[in-house]
């Protein structure tokens, strides 16, 4: 990989090269290497990332049902992310026909007037006219870049109709897209505001024995309904999932948890810490991403409660559900055993989908986040040393305090301590270097230029990345699995999850359509390709 790195960063100019060079590490797992990561993408470079307004409005709030989100700003901001997510929902879980506005896409619909006057009295009557329609119990404004160029005050006009509602939280979030290097700044401007505004708003005491909250689980394809039926299985009750189908109800219950468990550490540790700080609630990473890593995580949870009735039920759900994914991989392994995967995605799949892919037998030779920062890359440990640039002092760090009533340790330091020593990593995560191989490539914030000069080099058998990248990758012979949306499949968590991904996996591998498509414009007679046998 070091040859490739070079013939990469030669093209580069030398002011480019340089800060490229820090972007991408040949892993080893023995040395504390640094990756440069969360800093600005480089003008004029082909980059994968959004914006902090995706990361905010789409990702962290868009899989809550019963809140409106009023998006202020231009009709693009708000079509170009209508229901591209594939977060799902189900509104009649806690009562039948229950609200949901999820399908919905609510604009301000900005015009060049109110860019030039203003546009705070035409969010005043959005917010008013969804209230009138819809009578919802929230409603959330995300500032799109205009808002914060010409200064409208999101928040004071939020302020005015909340109390001018009553019966309506209504809040605002200034997620403009430009706020952050990426879709990052947006999921903690959300944590933020979901932290001030609606958590700790019911303190109803659960009603169940062991109660958690699932931090960073989207349900993207219905992944956490497959994560539900496990946890219902085993006994154990989620009172919020943060934020796949979730509600406004069960953020507000939320802090009555006795524990949170972390999925996407990147999207909600902030939710985490503030949670832990304010009301003594400890977390831990799982990954339900992988049948194994499944197994894991819920023998942890066992572990945590420290109780046997619930390890010994977790002990039977396991062995219930693992035959039928030992068949699924043993069938799916004839095809995938031995093959090559590179991994590109978001800030925490490029990581967690490498465990379905080693229960695969593939390799993952080279693999990256769009927007990760070092302590996705090298764990937490390096949170000190991460330094803070004009872009990160941008997003607002909320000082939290123990609540004077409602702080309570859910588990006493021994507890914790005791945990750990058993292995179990308490407040902490490793990141994906440590799990990747001896000198695999690790590149942060990929660039076009250098996707393509990786496929060349290492010529995989898949390739995953988003839309963006996917016809791209075809078309040069590479079949692209979408880990963002699925490519409308899944689900792909959990114990039938890991199924479904290891049949999915198994029909890509065993198409060689996409080497055999050539362009209209190559000679058909000197560049054969399958469309010309047809043709003929
Ligand atoms: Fe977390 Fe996500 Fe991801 Fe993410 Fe995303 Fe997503 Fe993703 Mo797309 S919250 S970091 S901002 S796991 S939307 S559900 S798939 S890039 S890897
Ligand atoms: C986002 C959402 C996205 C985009 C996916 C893609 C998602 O970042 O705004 O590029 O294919 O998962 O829907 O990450």
């Amino acid at each position: 990989p070091s040859a490739i790195k070079e013939e990469i960063l030669a093209k580069y100019p030398p002011k480019i090269a340089r800060k490229r060079a820090k972007s991408m590490v040949i892993n080893d797992p023995e040395l504390d290497q640094q990756i440069q990561s969360n800093v600005r993408t480089i003008p004029g470079i082909i980059t994968q990332r959004g914006c902090t307004y995706a990361g905010c409005k789409g990702v962290v709030l868009g899989p809550t049902r019963d809140i409106v989100n009023l998006v202020h700003g231009p009709i693009g901001c708000s079509f170009y992310a209508w229901l591209t997510r594939r977060n799902q929902t189900d509104p009649d879980e806690q009562v039948e026909g229950g609200d949901n506005y999820m399908n919905y896409a609510f604009s301000t619909d900005m015009q060049d007037d109110n860019i030039v006057f203003g546009g705070e009295k035409k969010l005043a009557q959005a917010i008013q006219e969804a209230y009138d329609i819809f009578k919802p119990k929230a409603i959330g404004v995300f500032s799109t870049c205009p808002v914060g160029l010409i200064g409208d005050d999101v928040h004071a006009v939020s302020r005015e109709m909340k109390e001018k509602l009553g019966d309506c939280n209504v809040f605002g979030f200034s997620c403009e897209g430009y706020k952050g290097v990426s879709q990052s700044a947006g999921h903690h401007i959300a944590n933020n505001q979901l932290f001030r505004h609606v958590i700790g708003l019911d303190d109803t005491e659960p009603k169940h024995k062991y109660n958690v909250n699932l931090l960073g689980e989207y349900n993207i394809g219905g992944d956490g309904f497959e994560i539900d039926r496990i946890f219902k299985k085993c006994g154990i009750n989620i009172i919020c999932t943060f934020s796949g189908n979730s509600t406004m109800d069960k953020f507000a219950n939320s802090h009555m948890a006795d524990l949170n468990l972390v999925m996407c550490h990147r999207s909600i540790n902030y939710m985490a810490e503030m949670q832990e700080t304010k009301f003594g609630i400890p977390w831990f990473k799982v990954n339900f991403i992988g049948a194994e890593s499944t197994a894991k995580a819920m023998r942890k949870i066992g572990e945590y409660f420290e109780d046997d009735e619930l390890k010994a039920r977790i002990e039977e759900v396991i062995a219930e559900e693992m035959p039928s994914v030992k068949e699924a991989v043993a069938k799916a392994k004839l095809k995938s055993d031995g093959k090559v995967a590179m991994l590109f995605v978001g800030g925490s799949r490029a990581h967690h989908y490498q465990e379905l892919f080693g229960e695969l037998g593939m390799q993952t030779v080279s693999a990256g986040y769009e927007f990760g920062h070092r302590d996705d890359y090298e764990g937490r440990k390096v949170l000190p040393t991460i330094k803070v640039d004009a872009d990160s002092r941008n997003i607002e760090e909320i000082k939290v305090e123990k609540d004077e009533t409602r702080y309570s340790p859910r588990a006493s330091e021994e507890k914790l301590e005791a945990l750990k020593e058993k292995g179990l990593e308490i407040s902490d995560y490793r990141g994906m270097a440590p799990d990747m191989a001896d000198q695999s490539l690790i590149v942060d914030d990929i660039t076009h230029w250098e996707t393509e000069k990786l496929i060349d080099f290492y010529k995989p058998d898949i390739f995953c990345a988003g839309i963006k990248e996917k016809y791209v990758v075809q078309k040069s012979g590479i079949p692209l699995k979408q880990l963002h949306s699925y490519d409308y499949g899944g689900p792909y968590a959990g114990f039938e999850g890991a199924k479904n991904f290891y049949a999915d996996i198994e029909k890509i591998l065993s198409t060689s359509i996409w080497k055999k498509i050539k362009a209209p414009w190559l000679n058909k007679e000197t560049d054969p390709c399958i469309c010309a046998e047809y043709v003929a």
